[in-house]
């Protein structure tokens, strides 16, 4: 039998030419897809985008192109940009294949201006390991009402209940009291605990001169945003007495209290009262006072997250007990 090589070579040859060049697959463009984690606040505005949920049916690698809408662009799967300036803004991503194939998606963006006369403040912290973030607005002439009161350096005069029952504030406090609580879960201990938090993570610990002790409006020490344990405490059972504002039925305590046993008040910390029931969902287990034959739980305000981490609501950092207590304002 003779057989044509040629012929064969031939037929080979042609199957490669026609798989290769007319029976192309079809390119399907990619799916795009597009998470953003803030659509309103106030400027500047610092967005979050996310096209890492977008793929391409047939496996082919992606490039991504942002518009943030305000004249600049961007590239990549995870990409910040801050919006200067207020406006809405419309996003887009374009995502492109390697073979021409391309689709869109978008996103708005509502950068808000700063109302004239408040004072926007961020808020980060952590809760249950979550990070947590919240914008609040201050009115600049309560911030300035409380700023430039003249404070007497106090040595032995401790009013710090008067920064609590301060009324004028009330209204503010109580905004954000309720914003707090609405994040909140697991019922009034949740809410209590959760607001220790906000105090703990957001309010940076700083100590005033030695001797020389200087206490802070809850007002002045969310603008500052930093402050010490009376400064903190303050804030903290302020906020929780606003929490019914105005009729509150957040009953709350401010302790001074002795953590070296020398005699002498040296600390302040919160005291809320809870119920029996209420002892099922505290976090802490150490910090459970009995005092008058009520239940208070420790609230301990002054923290430094990065060097000890939160102290939960029912925590005793000091091992100290009610014994500690030398001076109390109840609200
Ligand atoms: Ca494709
Ligand atoms: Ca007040
Ligand atoms: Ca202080
Ligand atoms: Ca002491």
């Amino acid at each position: 039998m003779k057989v044509r090589w040629w012929k064969i070579g031939l037929i080979l040859l042609g199957t490669v030419i026609l798989s290769g060049c007319l029976f192309q697959p079809e390119n399907n463009p990619p799916v795009p897809a597009l998470t953003i984690d803030l659509e309103q606040g106030y400027a500047p505005l610092t967005v979050s985008f996310d096209a890492s949920g977008s793929y391409d049916p047939d496996g082919d690698r992606l490039s991504f192109v942002w518009d943030f809408g305000d004249g600049t662009t961007g590239s990549g799967t995870v990409v910040k940009h801050t919006f200067s300036s207020p406006g809405e803004y419309t996003i887009t991503l374009r995502v492109v294949d390697p073979r021409g194939g391309e689709a869109s998606a978008s996103a708005e963006v509502n950068v808000l201006p700063v109302p004239e006369g408040k004072i926007l403040r961020r808020y980060h912290w952590d809760y249950d390991g979550e990070p947590q973030y919240l914008e609040f607005l201050i009115p600049e002439s309560l911030y300035l009402r409380y700023h430039n009161q003249v404070r007497h350096p106090l040595i032995d005069n401790y009013n710090y209940g008067d920064y609590v029952i301060e009324p004028v504030d009330d209204p503010t406090l109580s905004d954000l009291a309720d914003a707090l609580q609405a994040r909140a879960t697991g019922g009034r201990v949740g809410v209590l605990d959760y607001i220790l938090a906000f105090v703990q993570g957001s309010i940076r610990y700083v100590e005033d001169q030695p001797g020389m002790e200087y206490p802070l409006y809850p007002i002045e020490t969310l603008v500052d945003g930093k402050g010490d344990c009376e400064d903190t405490t303050i804030l903290y059972v302020s906020l929780v007495r606003a929490l019914g504002y105005p009729d509150s039925e957040y009953h709350v305590t401010m302790a001074f209290v002795d953590t070296d046993a020398d005699g002498t008040p040296d600390h302040v910390l919160g005291l809320v009262p809870i119920t029996q029931a209420e002892l099922d969902d505290l976090p802490g287990t150490t910090g459970v006072w009995t005092i008058d034959g009520t239940l208070y739980a420790v609230a301990e305000t002054a923290v430094n997250p990065e060097l000890s981490g939160y102290i939960r609501l029912g925590t005793d950092p000091w091992g100290i007990g009610p014994d500690a207590i030398k001076q109390r304002w109840d609200y």
